[in-house]
């Protein structure tokens, strides 16, 4: 950029290139105790806006018609991200997560305590992923993860990089979008409605603000129980009268909480499949509290619902 009456001049795309041009690849090795000469390779400000914008554009266009959507990144959602992305590389995976940081409630194993607890079998999830645990023994029920991150961070980190995921985080889903059956007037799930969380929040005091939309044949809906976003889909499939009503989560009760959760994984409504703790909303099921096998498993069988659905 060169300075003409105090104001800066762009640069020419061609004087640019040449300036890049000084950028060379080095080894961390390389750069130690070199740190007086030491200099970024230069950049332009509109480069980062371009290489950010390009990319999410796109994104939002191939996106736009996605095979399968799984609203809520939790440790549902991902597990059921992972089983997808990893069996079918040919499907296009749409993630929305209305947080900053997906990974819902499983960075911390329970309260504000680090390690996480996967009753078995769900250790075989583990074992998949390659996430070392403790075991106490043939005789003990269940294995812990030191840290409930290791966990989160490792299922995140693989699911982001299979090339058919795109994780849209920040964004709500606001909605649902529907399709009449001509002949049996029943509803279907079509796709999502969504909005940037922030937008989603302030519906109350701003105008005009409309979302977006993907269409998708199959939803997987992992958005947690109810609480400020959580239980969205199945909220909503009430209000729709597709469902009568909820069951509304009950108390805790570890041993039959997970086999719920676990074997109710399915297509609640044509087009929708609900998992996770969303699910306890729907059938009256139990919490679990700290105890995360069954989210894994009803991530695991999530996917294989949505790939019957899908292939049929
Ligand atoms: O931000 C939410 C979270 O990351 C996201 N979410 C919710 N509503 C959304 C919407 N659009 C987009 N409308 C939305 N994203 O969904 C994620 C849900 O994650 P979670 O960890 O709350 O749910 P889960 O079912 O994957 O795991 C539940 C973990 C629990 S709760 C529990 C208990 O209360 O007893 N025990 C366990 C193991």
């Amino acid at each position: 950029e060169s300075i003409s009456n105090g104001r800066p001049v762009p640069v020419a795309s061609s004087k640019l290139a040449s300036l890049n041009g000084s950028a060379k690849s080095q080894t961390i090795e390389e750069m130690a105790g070199n740190w007086d000469d030491f200099s970024f390779a230069h950049i332009r400000e509109s480069q980062v806006s371009r290489a950010m914008t390009r990319r999410y554009f796109a994104d939002l266009d191939k996106y736009a018609e996605s095979d399968i959507v799984i609203v809520g990144a939790g440790s549902c959602g991902l597990s059921a991200a992972y089983c997808l992305a990893k069996a079918r590389p040919d499907l296009k995976i749409a993630i929305i997560e209305a947080g900053v940081a997906p990974g819902g409630g499983a960075w911390l194993g329970g309260q504000l305590f680090s390690a996480m607890i996967m009753r078995k079998p769900a250790d075989a999830f583990l074992n998949e992923l390659g996430i070392p645990y403790e075991d106490e023994g043939p005789t003990s029920n269940f294995v812990v993860v030191k840290h409930a991150a290791l966990f989160t961070s490792t299922v995140l980190s693989k699911v982001l990089q299979f090339p058919n995921v795109k994780l849209f985080n920040a964004t709500a889903v606001e909605d649902l979008i529907t399709r009449k059956n001509a002949s049996t007037g029943a509803l279907h799930i079509a796709g999502v409605v969504t909005n940037w969380t922030l937008v989603s929040m302030h519906h109350d005091d701003q105008s005009c603000m409309d979302p977006n939309t993907i269409n998708a044949p199959v939803i997987i809906s992992t958005t947690g129980h109810d609480g400020p976003f959580g239980a969205f889909s199945v909220k909503r499939l009430v209000s729709m009268n597709v469902i009568p009503s909820l069951g509304g989560m009950r108390g805790l009760d570890m041993n039959t909480a997970e086999d719920a959760i676990v074997k109710g994984t399915r297509e609640i409504a044509p087009g929708l499949i609900v998992g996770g703790m969303e699910l306890s909303e729907v059938d009256g099921a139990n919490r679990m509290g700290p105890t995360f096998g069954a989210m894994a498993l009803s991530g695991v069988k999530a996917a294989e619902e949505a790939l019957r659905i899908f292939d049929q």
